[in-house]
């Protein structure tokens, strides 16, 4: 999996995947990253990459050339024209589903924009994907990019090192995970669930799926309403 990051801190992306279960499968070349500068491509002076607002307003925006450069050098360098997908709070919010969709392509490529936006122009002429990580702001689409880059690495085939967790855990039909436990079997007098000691794999099996429907219910009960949903199918 191949991800290329059009930004104006590429540094940021680069430090931000480079540890743990991303780092690693960066290392085995499970996948690719390349952040790459906005600013190398701009044809202005003093590296200027942002401008006024035509109408006024507050803040900067990112102008399109420096964007449309960048872009058209990437795509040139790998003879291929990736999804491009636009980090902005305006964009259909993320979901564990659509990571899973993502997670099939070849090649992503992630536009980062920062202070008031981008220019219109560009989106219309390179995005073809706009996406949101939820209803808050931020400062920029690093972050955001950030989020989808290590949630679709890890379903990347290899990236985990057990290829059943990735089935198993929260979110996946719906449900979040049932608890876990690990040794001692008693902390500070509170004992591990007795179940999980019995060996008996059909009992903890069955017990972990009504401890994830309890879960789900009492935190999110949106997400239970889906799940009852999908089951009727
Ligand atoms: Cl993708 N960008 C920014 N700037 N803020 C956000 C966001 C994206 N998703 C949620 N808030």
């Amino acid at each position: 999996m191949n991800f290329y990051v059009m930004t104006l801190f590429p540094e940021m992306i680069m430090n931000g995947l480079s540890n743990s279960i991303t780092g690693r499968a960066m290392q085995n070349g499970q996948i690719h990253l390349e952040a790459v500068n906005i600013r190398d491509y701009t044809l202005e002076r003093h590296g200027q990459v942002d401008d006024y607002p035509y109408g006024g307003g507050a803040g900067m925006v990112m102008q399109a050339e420096p964007i449309y450069r960048t872009w058209e050098a990437i795509i040139k360098r790998i003879g291929k024209r990736p999804r491009v997908i636009y980090m902005t709070p305006q964009g259909r919010v993320f979901r564990q589903s659509m990571a899973e969709e993502l997670a099939k392509e070849e090649d992503l490529l992630f536009l980062c924009g920062h202070y008031e936006g981008v220019d219109e122009r560009i989106i219309e002429m390179i995005v073809t994907d706009q996406v949101s990580i939820g209803d808050y702001v931020l400062t920029g689409g690093e972050l955001p990019a950030m989020v989808m880059i290590d949630c679709i690495s890890r379903l990347v085939p290899g990236v985990l090192n057990n290829s059943a967790s990735a089935e198993l855990e929260s979110f996946h039909e719906n449900l979040l995970e049932y608890p876990q436990y690990t040794r001692p079997e008693e902390f500070m007098g509170k004992r591990v669930p007795e179940i999980l000691l019995s060996g008996h794999h059909a009992n903890i099996e069955a017990w972990r799926r009504q401890q994830s429907i309890q879960r789900t219910g009492e935190r999110r009960p949106d997400l239970l309403e889906a799940y009852h949903a999908s089951k009727q199918e």
